[in-house]
Order: structure tokens, then C-alpha cells, then sequence
């Protein structure tokens, strides 16, 4: 009897769609730890063990409030390995009147919940996650018909459907947008907050003694281990970042230091993407520390917009567009992910900070992902598959609807231009600019040609070359073209020979001497 509500590792919510009408007397709440999960990419060790921490978590509270919790722990007896096995068990053991469950984060998830329909012996229920702000109906509407869609249309529709930063029908501070303001390099003496960080207790210290023994191989540390992993936790972490990083938030966003991956960040996502948060209440508290003189309107717009905007902007596109999204590749980029994204042992100084910083924490900040990892990836044509699994696997906030449009869209430009109007490809300087990472490099950042350039240079120019009659009509790389228009002949081959050089040298297996585990 009852009804059997099955949870999602992400859905780790109290007011979740399906949690909100449970009957403590008769229904069961079902969560289970499943390798198949843990393994369909291979994780890294933090992101799984950030996951199973806040999911057995989340079991105690349910618990705790007098609900029945179904808990199948990863080393179970009896454990299939899939969700699909699992709730066929479940359901084998509770005899439910129904499943109730909430819609996944992933197309491929969905599909399982589909067949689920079809295959148990009872009926399925899946409810919309209405955790979002913009419900997939609501977007699918505003994007039918568009060719090609933009992220400020849809925030501006967005602050005038929630009111956020809303004053009379218009926009407070006069402007939609302060990026003006914003995005300046990080002076050498500004000394960042410290991350609001939380030692393992003992329930995640017993995870990730299991996370260690089960997926051994995965990429990451655990050492550094300091996630909020209930939601009292991931709220104090937040009220820390409203009083000592907001007010700088939208300063020094796109900076990037040596070994300090945090600086201004807030570091919800993976709190926001499994549940503990809601992206509502953050984006609430960030206006009310505004109109309270707390932080200044700059970082609280540049904030809110990555929420209220972007994140469900992403969201939208994801499910608008797939299946089909995944499957194109617009620039024709074939090559393979060379192996020191996973060893971070390279010369490209800027690259293997980032990968450092990804390996220890599960974390690297919005501009390391974009304009390293995800520049170098662009420019240098890497295949879309493979870099989009390389992000899915190494960020603790990391699912496919958020993860998928930020690479194949925003980085890559495989989409040929359906989530952003041109391919965000930079130059060496761009990364001097905003980081501290040139100085300490082996490549010469100002020097243009030659074994000692800074490879981001040539690779810049040698992408425009390349794929000069997918994009030269773009009015948003009128520039760079006008300038390559100018070039002359011997710049070019300069240009061409420095690329394939540095691209023949790189390598997407472990190279023999390094002895480097990724
Ligand atoms: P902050 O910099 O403090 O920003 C606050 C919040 O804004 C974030 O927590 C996040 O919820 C939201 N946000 C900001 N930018 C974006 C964006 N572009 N898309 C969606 N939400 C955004 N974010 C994920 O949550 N999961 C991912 O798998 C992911 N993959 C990314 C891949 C690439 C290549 C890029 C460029 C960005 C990706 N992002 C992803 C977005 C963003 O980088 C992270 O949300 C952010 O770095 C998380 O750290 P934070 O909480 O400290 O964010
Ligand atoms: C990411 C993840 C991992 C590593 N493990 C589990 C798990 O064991 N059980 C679970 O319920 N969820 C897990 N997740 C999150 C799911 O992969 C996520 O719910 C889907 O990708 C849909 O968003
Ligand atoms: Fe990166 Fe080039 Fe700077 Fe080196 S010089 S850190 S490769 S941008």
C-alpha cells in the first residue's frame, strides 16, 4: 500500500513536486546508490562523493521528520546498479499503489522513466520540477519559431515575469545590465575571503572511504573535500557569500589567480543543482542584500542574471532542443582531447592551473572553464563529444541539462549559434589581462610566432583561418576578419605552420615518463 516516492541524488528538496503531498502514515520515500550512476561517466571522486553524502543526508532529515525512507546504499546486498533495477526491487518489496517521481535533470534519464511506464506493474507518475523558475513549457514558447535564441531577451522577460530588480515595470538602477562595471583584474594586494568550507563529518567521511575503495580510478582528489552537504550547511555557505563575496561578485568575476579558484564565487551550484538550494530563494536573498546597502546593485545584477538568466536560459535551450542538440558538431571539429586535460602536465601554464585547481576542489571558476579549458578546446578544435564528457565528469556541479549547452553551445559553438551569437575564442592576451598565470609560464604571451609563443596566439588566428566560410558573415567577428583580411601571405603560413607543429605535438594518451595518474 501507499505510494513509493523515488528521489533523485539531484531532487534533495523537502518542498520537491513529489515530497510535498507525502502521507508520513502510508507512502515511502525511495532514494538508492547506484554504481550505474556513478559510472555512466566517470565522476570525479568529489562529485560522487558530494552526491552521496547529501543524498544519505537528506535520508536522516526525511527520517528524522518521521517518514519512511527506503535507503539502498551502493554496497547493498543485493544492489542491481540501476535505477531501473532498483525501483523494480522497491516495488517488489513496498507493493505500492503508485510511483510518484519528479522529471531528471538528463534526456537520458527520462528515457528510463519512460520505459518505467510502460515496463512496472504500477502506475508512474512524473511530475515537473517546478524548482526552476521558468517552467519548460513557458520557454518552449518563447523560443518557438527562433532560429537562433538570446540569453538577454529571455532575463529581461524574466526580471519583468518575477519582478526581481523590478521597479514599476522597470528595471532598477535604469539599466538591465552593469556589465560595464564589471570585470576587472584582480589587484595583486586584494586578499579574497576565505571559501566558507565544511569538514567531513562522519557520514561523508564513511562515503569517502567508499568513493576511495569503488572508483579508485576516477579523476580527482578527495583530500581537499569541504562541500556543503545538507541544506543548513549549503545556507550558511550562502549567507557567508552574500556578506563577504557579493559585494565584489561582479568586479572581479572574471579574474583568475594562481591556486585561488574561489575568490569571489558564491560555490552553490552544486548545492542549487542537487536541491539544497533553490535558485528563487537565492536570487531573493541577493535583492534583499541590495536593498539593505549590503552589496552594490553591479554585483547583485551580474549575479541574479547568472541565476535568474543563464542558468535557466541554459535549462530551456537543453530541452527545447534535445535529443537532437548533442548530435551536431557546426565548426567540424574532429580532434582529439589531449591527455593533459586529465594529467594537467603541460606547459601551457594557464592550463595546468586550471586542471589543478579541478582536480583538488571539483571546481573551477565560470571564466577558467570558458576562457581556458574551454577557449584552448575551441580554438584548437577539439572534438565536441569528448570535451563535453571531459566537463560533465570533472565539476561537482555537473549534470548534462546544465553542462551540455554551456560546451556545445557557449564554448564550442557546435550548436552553429543556437544558444549564443559568436564562439567566445581569445588570444593569449585576454588571458594575461585577466590572470596571473603568464607571468609564471614558459610561453611568451606577446610574442606572436615561433616555438616560443604563446600557443593561444597562434591557435587564435589559425581558428578564424580555418573555419573563415563558416564564419566571416558573423557581424560579431567582423573585426577579427577585418584584421585577418589585412594580413599578408607570409603571416599566414606563419600562422599555419606554428599550429600544426603545436598540434602534432599533442598527445591524447598518458605520455610513457610521466607516471601521472589522472
Ligand atoms: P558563481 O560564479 O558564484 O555564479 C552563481 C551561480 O550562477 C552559479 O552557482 C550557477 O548556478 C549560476 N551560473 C552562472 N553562470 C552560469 C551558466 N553559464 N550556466 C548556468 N548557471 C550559471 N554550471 C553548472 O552548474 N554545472 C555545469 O556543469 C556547468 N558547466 C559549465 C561549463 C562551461 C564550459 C562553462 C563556461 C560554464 C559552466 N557552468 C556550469 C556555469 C558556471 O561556470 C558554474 O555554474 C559556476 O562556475 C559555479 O560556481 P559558483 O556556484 O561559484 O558560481
Ligand atoms: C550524479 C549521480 C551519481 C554519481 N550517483 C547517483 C546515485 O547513486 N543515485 C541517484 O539517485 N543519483 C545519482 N546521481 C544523480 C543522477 O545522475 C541524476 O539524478 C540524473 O543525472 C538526472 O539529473
Ligand atoms: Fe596560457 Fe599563453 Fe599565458 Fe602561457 S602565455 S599562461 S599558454 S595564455
Amino acid at each position: 500500500g501507499g505510494v513509493l516516492r523515488f528521489v533523485l541524488g539531484d531532487q534533495l528538496n523537502r518542498r520537491l513536486a513529489s515530497l510535498r503531498d507525502i502521507d508520513p502514515e502510508q507512502d515511502t520515500v525511495l532514494l538508492v546508490e547506484v554504481e550505474a550512476e556513478a559510472t555512466y561517466v566517470r565522476h570525479h571522486k568529489q562529485k560522487i562523493a558530494f552526491l552521496f553524502s547529501a543524498m544519505r543526508h537528506f535520508a536522516a532529515e526525511l527520517e528524522a521528520e518521521g517518514i519512511a525512507v527506503d535507503y539502498v546504499r551502493l554496497d547493498a546486498p543485493g544492489n542491481t546498479g540501476s535505477f531501473t533495477g532498483e525501483l523494480a526491487r522497491a516495488v517488489a518489496r513496498h507493493r505500492p499503489e503508485r510511483i510518484v517521481t519528479v522529471e531528471p535533470g538528463e534526456w537520458r534519464v527520462l528515457e528510463m522513466m519512460q520505459a518505467w511506464r510502460d515496463d512496472l506493474p504500477v502506475p508512474v507518475e512524473i511530475r515537473e520540477d517546478d524548482r526552476f523558475l521558468c517552467p519548460r513549457r513557458s520557454f518552449e514558447a518563447w523560443a518557438e519559431g527562433k532560429a537562433s535564441l538570446r540569453m538577454e531577451t529571455f532575463y529581461r522577460a524574466m526580471r519583468r515575469r518575477t519582478g526581481l530588480l523590478m521597479e514599476e515595470g522597470e528595471p532598477v538602477g535604469g539599466q538591465w545590465n552593469f556589465d560595464r562595471d564589471n570585470r576587472k583584474p584582480l589587484p595583486r594586494e586584494l586578499v579574497p575571503p576565505r571559501r566558507a568550507g565544511f569538514p567531513p563529518d562522519a557520514i561523508t567521511r564513511e562515503v569517502i572511504a567508499l568513493v576511495a575503495e569503488r572508483f579508485p580510478d576516477h579523476f580527482g582528489n578527495l583530500d581537499a573535500f569541504a562541500w556543503p552537504v545538507t541544506r543548513a550547511q549549503a545556507l550558511e555557505a550562502f549567507a557567508a557569500f552574500l556578506e563577504e563575496g557579493l559585494p565584489l561578485f561582479g568586479d572581479y568575476q572574471d579574474a583568475m589567480r594562481t591556486g585561488a579558484p574561489f575568490l569571489y564565487h558564491a560555490l552553490i551550484a552544486p548545492a542549487l543543482n542537487a536541491g539544497l538550494l533553490t535558485p528563487g530563494e537565492v536570487c531573493e536573498a541577493a535583492e534583499r542584500v541590495w536593498r539593505e546597502g549590503g552589496a552594490p546593485l553591479n554585483c547583485v545584477e551580474g549575479f541574479i542574471r547568472q541565476i535568474l538568466g543563464w542558468r535557466e536560459y541554459v535549462r530551456g535551450v537543453y530541452w527545447a532542443r534535445m535529443p537532437d542538440y548533442a548530435g551536431t558538431n557546426a565548426l567540424d571539429a574532429r580532434r582529439d582531447l589531449p591527455w593533459f586535460y586529465w594529467s594537467g602536465e603541460t606547459r601551457l601554464n594557464c592550463i595546468a592551473q586550471v586542471v589543478r585547481d579541478t582536480r583538488e576542489h571539483a571546481y573551477a571558476h565560470h571564466i577558467q572553464r570558458l576562457m581556458v579549458t574551454g577557449n584552448f578546446a575551441l580554438i584548437a578544435g577539439l572534438d565536441p563529444a569528448q570535451v563535453e564528457e571531459w566537463y560533465l565528469i570533472v565539476f561537482a556541479d555537473a549534470y548534462e541539462w546544465v553542462e551540455l549547452p554551456n560546451v556545445h553551445g557557449m564554448v564550442l559553438f557546435a550548436d552553429g549559434g543556437v544558444l549564443g551569437s559568436k564562439p567566445y575564442a581569445a588570444s593569449g592576451a585576454y588571458i594575461d589581462r585577466m590572470s596571473d598565470y603568464c607571468g609564471r609560464c614558459s610561453y611568451e604571451v606577446s610574442r606572436k610566432e615561433g616555438e616560443r609563443a604563446c600557443p593561444f596566439n597562434y591557435l587564435y588566428w589559425n581558428f578564424l583561418i580555418e573555419n573563415e566560410a563558416r564564419l566571416s558573415g558573423n557581424p560579431r567577428l567582423a573585426m577579427p576578419y577585418r584584421t585577418l583580411a589585412r594580413m599578408s601571405e607570409a603571416r599566414r603560413s606563419h600562422i599555419a605552420a606554428d599550429a600544426a607543429r603545436f598540434l602534432g605535438s599533442l598527445s591524447a594518451e598518458p605520455v610513457p615518463q610521466s607516471g601521472v595518474q589522472a
